[in-house]
């Protein structure tokens, strides 16, 4: 833009001095002072127009900032979504006996307990028949238990919170002159899909529950992950 308005700027100055040869000397003072009036008008438009295109390349680049924000925070929305709607929901709680009353074991080898009383199942990741607990969402899970040990003075109470066949947090306890003693114990652990969580009594040991429901098992997703 600039060279032409100079190209303009010489070529009239140019036609300017040539008439000036034919024309009076007032008449060529005149064109003159229009052409360069004309010649500086077209300069200052060169001027703003490029001081224009400078702010629209620097909104362009504030656009793509602004675009590159904007993705970032609807993947956050996204994320908070899954935290407070859109979560899937896990949760259960058992109690050992549907009815009556009396023990539980002893067995000769360690068996997972089957708490058939379930008071809620939300999700069906806990399985009362078998009294296994099986993920179907990878996340973090908090597990429960509590047990009630035996009015007898032998054998004595102790389970295991197990994951996957391996032992994590345990409960024992005897019966002597402090019968009816209770005991408690929790995990919170990540779980992948599949993964499986239970309650196990060990070998030759034994339980006892009635109305009451002493003994409990529970577990609800945390968060997934
Ligand atoms: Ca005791």
């Amino acid at each position: 833009m600039k060279g032409t308005v100079v190209f303009l700027f010489s070529l009239c100055c140019c036609l300017s001095g040539t008439q000036g040869l034919v024309d009076n000397q007032d008449h060529k003072t005149c064109c003159l002072s229009d052409t360069c009036s004309l010649v500086k008008e077209l300069l200052s438009i060169g001027e703003k127009l490029g001081t224009m295109g400078e702010k629209m390349g620097t909104m362009g680049d504030n656009l793509r900032l602004m675009e590159t924000r904007l993705q970032t925070s609807e993947k956050e929305v996204e994320e908070l979504k899954k935290i407070t709607g859109g979560q899937p929901k896990v949760a259960f709680s058992a109690s050992l006996l549907e009815s009556g009353s009396g023990n539980t074991g002893p067995f000769t080898t360690n068996t997972p307990l089957q708490y058939k009383n379930v008071f809620t199942n939300t999700g069906s990741s806990y399985n009362s028949a078998t009294g296994i607990f099986t993920a179907t969402v990878k996340g973090m899970y908090y597990f429960r238990f509590t047990m009630m040990n035996n009015l007898n003075s032998t054998p004595n109470s102790v389970v295991c919170l197990t994951k996957n066949g391996q032992r994590l947090v345990s409960v024992w306890d005897t019966a002597g002159t402090d019968a009816n003693d209770s005991g408690s114990n929790a995990v919170v652990i990540p779980l992948e899909v599949g993964d499986n969580v239970y309650v196990e009594l060990q070998a030759n040991r034994l339980l006892y529950d009635d109305s009451m429901n002493y003994n409990t098992f529970s577990g609800f997703l945390l968060f997934t992950m």
